[in-house]
């Protein structure tokens, strides 16, 4: 499946007052051109969570941008999202996959190889693999995997890898260098004083390496 995006943005609304300044925010990067988002509430209850994926559905079409709903297939398919991203205590990906249909992109979060082939095995049209650098949360994701074992993942995998945790405008040149297919991120883009100036320095650096044949 052509996965068409290679800037992957995921929410935390904490990061915010309220959950209007949040979607402010994502307005602004996708006004930007970043044209995927995860919707990644997870401690909200179902109905809210519902709410707000409806309101981010609205939002991402308007700009013809992708919408992925964080372990909820159900809410993904409610909201018609373009595709559910699973985490490793989510449902597994041929289960999630019978639920959803084969036109639902499934992304898949893994911090190991094993994890990584065995979601490529059972069918996920990409995944995400990190953290590869220390994430504003410090350990809550688990110790940094580093830049050498993502070369070694996007070796071994044949679907899209992309790189999370810790990236910024400054080291996504180092994680498309060594063979992520993109980068996904929160603080990067949502923390920034400027949402507007740090999705285009990202969105610039990811052309400018595919362009230049680098990556
Ligand atoms: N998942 P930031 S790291 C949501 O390693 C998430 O699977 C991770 O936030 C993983 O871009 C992470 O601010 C946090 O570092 C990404």
């Amino acid at each position: 499946m052509l996965i068409g995006f290679k800037l992957y943005l995921i929410t935390d609304r904490k990061l915010f007052a309220d959950s209007g300044e949040m979607f402010a925010a994502v307005e602004e990067a996708l006004k930007a051109g970043v044209k995927a988002v995860q919707l990644r509430e997870k401690d909200l209850a179902t109905r809210e969570l519902l709410d707000m994926a409806y309101r981010m559905r609205e939002l991402t079409a308007r700009y013809n941008a992708r919408l992925f709903i964080n372990d909820r297939a159900d809410i993904a398919m409610c909201v018609n999202a373009d595709g559910v991203h699973l985490g490793q205590s989510s449902m597994p990906v041929y289960a999630a996959r019978k639920v959803v249909g084969d036109k639902f992109m499934i992304g898949v979060s893994t911090h190991n190889l094993d994890e990584a082939l065995t979601a490529e095995r059972e069918g996920a049209d990409f995944i995400t693999f990190g953290p590869i650098y220390r994430t504003p949360s410090k350990l809550k994701y688990g110790r940094p995997v580093g830049i050498e074992s993502l070369k070694a993942i996007a070796e071994k995998v044949a679907i899209p890898v992309f790189g999370i945790g810790g990236i910024k405008p400054d080291n996504a040149k180092e994680v498309i260098n060594a063979g992520a297919y993109g980068v996904a991120l929160i603080s990067g883009i949502l923390s920034a004083a400027d949402v507007t100036s740090a999705s285009m320095e990202y969105l610039t650096q990811i052309k400018r390496l595919y362009i230049s044949g680098t990556a």
